[in-house]
This record gives C-alpha cells, structure tokens and sequence, in this order.
C-alpha cells in the first residue's frame, strides 16, 4: 500500500518537538513492505497547498495523521490543536479519496471526539505499529476490518481496547533523514531528536492521561538498540537528544543499563529527560552526567506534602529536594514544575509550593494554574463530585480543575510570584 504520513503539529508550543510517533509508523509500515512518504504540515500559509501537491505527485491509497497534541494545557492562553488536524483532514480528503486514518496520543485521549470533529475515516487509538499494519493489510486485501485493537470507526462509540505493542524490540526505531524528517526552516543544532526507550507508566497519578494513552504496564526496548539509534543520528550531525519516557528513572537498573549503552555506544550524545523525583540514587545521577545527561525536567508538580498525596505521588517535599541536590552535584541542570489549584488547594498551599519552588534554586520552571480534566482520571471524578464538570461531558475542548473560589486569587498570587523573580526563567 502507499500510505501518507502527515504530522499535524502545526503551532511550536513552547518548543518545536519531532515527530517521534509519527517516525515509528513510518518504520514499521517500512518493514510490513509497504511504501511511504512523510509531510510536516506547517504554519506556513502555503502549507496545505504543498500538501495537496503532495497528495497529487504521491497518489496514497491511505493517509495518517499524527494527532499528538489536543491543547497546549493552559487555561491562561488556551490554544485548541485539533483545529489545524480538521483543516488539515479536510484538505486531505479535496485531493484525494483515499482514507484518512488518525493516530496519535491527542487522539487516543479522545478518538470519539477527535474522529467526530475532524472528520477523519477511521481512527487508531493507542500504540499504532501492529494494529495500522493490520489495517493496511485488510484494506489491501479488501477484508473486514473488525477486531483490530484500536480501530475507531466513525458513528460507532469506541470499545476501549487500545491498540498495544507488547515487544518494542520487534518494531524498528525511526532512523533520521528517513523516518523522521526535520522541516526545513528548523534550525538543526538546536532540534533535540526524540528517542523513546520505554512506554507505560506503573504509576497512577491522579491527573495523568498517560495509562490512557501507553498503559500501566512498562514495556523496554533493549538498551542497546536504543543506544544504537542515537548513534546513528549522531552520524547524521545531530547532538541533542530528548529521552521521551515518562519517567526516565524508573527503574533505576533499566535506566543505569541505558547510561551505560549510551556512554559506549554513543559518546558525546548530550540529553535530557523527565524525572520521578524518586529512587535516584547517587550512582544512578552519576552514570546519567556520564552518559551525557545535561538536565533535567524534575516532575514534583507541587511542594506541598497533602497535595502531592492528593496527586498520588509516591514522594514528599523532602525527596525533591534530595534528588535535586543530587543532580546539581553532578552538574545536571534542572526545571521544576508547579501544578496549582487542584483538588484541595488553598491559600496556605500554594505559598508552601511558592516557598518550596524558591528553595529548590533551579534553572528554569513552570507554573499551570488548574488540572487539565482528562477522562478516566481521579481528578475528572473529583471535578464531577465539585460540579465543575458534567459527567459525559464532552471535554475534548479543554476543562480544567480549579479549586472553587480560588481561580481569581490564584491568578494574582501566581502573577506576583512571577513579577518577584525578575531574573528567574519561567517557561
Ligand atoms: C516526551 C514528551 C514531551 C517532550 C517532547 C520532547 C521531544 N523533543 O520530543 C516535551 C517535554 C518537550 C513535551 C512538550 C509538550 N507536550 Co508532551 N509529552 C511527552 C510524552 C511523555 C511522550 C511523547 C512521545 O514522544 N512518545 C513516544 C511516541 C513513540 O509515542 P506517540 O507519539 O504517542 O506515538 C504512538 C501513538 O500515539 C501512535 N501514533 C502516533 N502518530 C500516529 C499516526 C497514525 C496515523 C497512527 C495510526 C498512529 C499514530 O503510534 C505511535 C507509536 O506507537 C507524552 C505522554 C505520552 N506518554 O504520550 C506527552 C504529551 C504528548 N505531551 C503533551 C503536551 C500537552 C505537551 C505540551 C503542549 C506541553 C506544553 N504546554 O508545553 C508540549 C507540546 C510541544 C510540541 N511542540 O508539540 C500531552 C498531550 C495532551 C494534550 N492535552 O494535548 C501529553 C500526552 C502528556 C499528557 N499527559 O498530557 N512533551
Ligand atoms: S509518573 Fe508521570 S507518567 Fe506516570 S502517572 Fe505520574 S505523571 Fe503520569
């Protein structure tokens, strides 16, 4: 089959990321022998003519688009990125008639909603390299596609059953120039290639969307294939990289084999990653700064020790502030991160957090003010029992938690916080 694959993200929130999901259908249809080709639809006016274009010279018998972001998650400047992904599906379907297939985690948080509002033909919610191989597959043998893990079907409510890959070691990674292709106006030294070694999350914090997205259940690729990748885009001039797991450090003898891997396979790679500030030891920070580790997202979320059990983190204040310590001896830069206004915020707490955030010193951070409400969560049930949300509602278009009676003092405390620390980098 000749398949499109079009990468949706079209607005660079905060910082413009690669299209990683993207580049793993590319090399996994690659490897069912299927032919591809790639399009990063931009911001640019002539973008969607280009696409057209595209879609002439190519001739696709199918076309998937990369839905990763449904919004920026931030109440105080909302952006709704499922817009672009309409226009983009219905510029699609004015060239072509072949099926617009849609994937991608925004999608899998939502497929209905995402299915109904861009009018896309079928859906993949989920990991998509075994279930979007499998459609090609029945399209190109003109079978049934029932039964496919992930499919979304237009009119007919999803059943829930995500599509999953439980042997990453059996899909190719996505190799640079050809799998993932960097758009042509970025600036190449300052793009950070994302590389995945692991998918799922064991953990359940009680905003998070991602065991909704990848699962529970953590999944590995072999440390040394993933190190492997990062060489070879190493051999293609790139020097940055983006470790996208969830939580870089857990568990710590899967992330200390990782650190090894790339300390041997791919010298002088510099990168970052996301960090549970728990269970990192110092032989664990060590082998990261060794590795090439320059910093760090540290996700504390909150400074406040009742908060942080609402969250459900497995962490206290003190904790942070342990492994921070650690990290900065080995040199390893740090942003923290302050989620404020959830269930059971008050005043008091968010001056402990400012406080916490104050005495941690780190290089940059970023305040949200209220919880992103994402279905099947325990903050989606809290903003139920609160009234800020109907059951059922359709929150594709963004809700979010905020403590009731706390929004308008909220925004002030946080603007003033962030007007007292002039020289602090907020991002
Ligand atoms: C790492 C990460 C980041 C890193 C990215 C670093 C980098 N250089 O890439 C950083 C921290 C910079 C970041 C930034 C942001 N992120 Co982020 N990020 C993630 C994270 C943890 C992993 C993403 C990833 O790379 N996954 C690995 C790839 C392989 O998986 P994938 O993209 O999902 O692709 C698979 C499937 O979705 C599917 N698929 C994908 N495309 C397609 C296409 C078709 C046709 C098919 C069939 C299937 C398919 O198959 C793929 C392979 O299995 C996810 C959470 C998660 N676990 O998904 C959040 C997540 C995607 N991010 C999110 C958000 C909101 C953001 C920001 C907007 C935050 C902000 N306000 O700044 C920005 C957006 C940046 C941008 N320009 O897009 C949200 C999106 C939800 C939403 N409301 O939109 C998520 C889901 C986190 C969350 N829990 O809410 N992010
Ligand atoms: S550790 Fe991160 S990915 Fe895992 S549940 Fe918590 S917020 Fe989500």
């Amino acid at each position: 089959m000749k398949v499109l694959l079009i990468y949706t993200v079209t607005e660079n929130v905060n910082i413009p990321v690669l299209p990683l999901g993207l580049g793993c259908i590319a090399a996994a249809v690659e490897s069912k022998g299927h032919e591809f080709s790639l399009f990063n639809a931009t911001d640019a006016p002539d973008s969607l003519k280009a696409l057209k274009e595209r879609i002439r010279e190519f001739q696709p018998q199918v076309m998937g688009l990369c839905a990763r972001n449904v919004d920026n998650q931030d109440r105080t400047k909302p952006l709704f990125l499922i817009e672009p992904v309409k226009k983009i599906a219905a510029a699609c379907k004015e060239a072509s008639a072949a099926p617009v297939v849609i994937g991608g985690a925004g999608f899998t948080m939502f497929p209905d909603e995402i299915l109904a509002y861009s009018g896309g033909d079928l859906g993949v919610a989920g990991q998509g390299e075994e279930s979007f191989c499998e459609l090609l597959d029945r399209m190109e043998q003109k079978a049934a596609l029932d039964g496919i893990p992930g499919l979304v079907v237009p009119g007919e409510p999803f059943d829930g059953r995500l599509a999953a890959v439980r042997n990453l070691d059996a899909w190719p990674l996505p190799l640079p120039e050809k799998h993932m292709i960097v758009p042509e106006h970025w600036d190449l030294k300052s793009v950070m290639v994302p590389i995945q070694s692991r998918r799922g999350c064991a953990l359940d914090c009680s905003y998070c969307s991602t065991k909704n997205i990848e699962g529970r259940i953590l999944h590995k690729r072999s440390p040394d294939t993933v190190a492997e990748n990062v060489r070879k885009f190493m051999d293609k001039g790139f020097r940055y990289f983006f470790i996208a797991d969830n939580t870089f450090n857990l568990p710590p003898s899967y992330a200390r084999a990782l650190c090894t891997a790339l300390e041997e396979r791919a010298p002088g790679a510099k990168w970052q990653g996301i960090i549970y500030p728990n269970m990192l030891g110092d032989d664990l920070a060590q082998a990261m700064a060794r590795a090439g580790c320059k910093a760090v997202s540290l996700g504390f979320e909150h400074g406040d020790e009742d908060m942080l059990r609402t969250f459900n983190k497995r962490f206290g204040p003190e904790k942070v502030r342990e492994v921070s310590k650690r990290l900065k001896a080995h040199d390893i830069g740090q942003s923290g991160f302050l989620l404020l206004g959830g269930p059971g915020e008050t005043k008091e707490s968010v001056k402990k957090a400012f406080a916490f955030l104050e005495s941690l010193k780190l290089d940059a951070m970023r305040i949200t003010q209220g919880v992103r409400i994402y279905p099947k969560t325990a903050v989606y049930e809290q903003a139920v029992a609160k009234g800020i949300i109907k059951r059922d509602q359709n929150i594709l278009q963004p809700a979010f938690y905020v403590e009731p009676g706390l929004e308008e003092w909220l925004k002030n405390a946080v603007a003033e916080f962030q007007a007292s620390h002039p020289d602090w980098m907020f991002l």
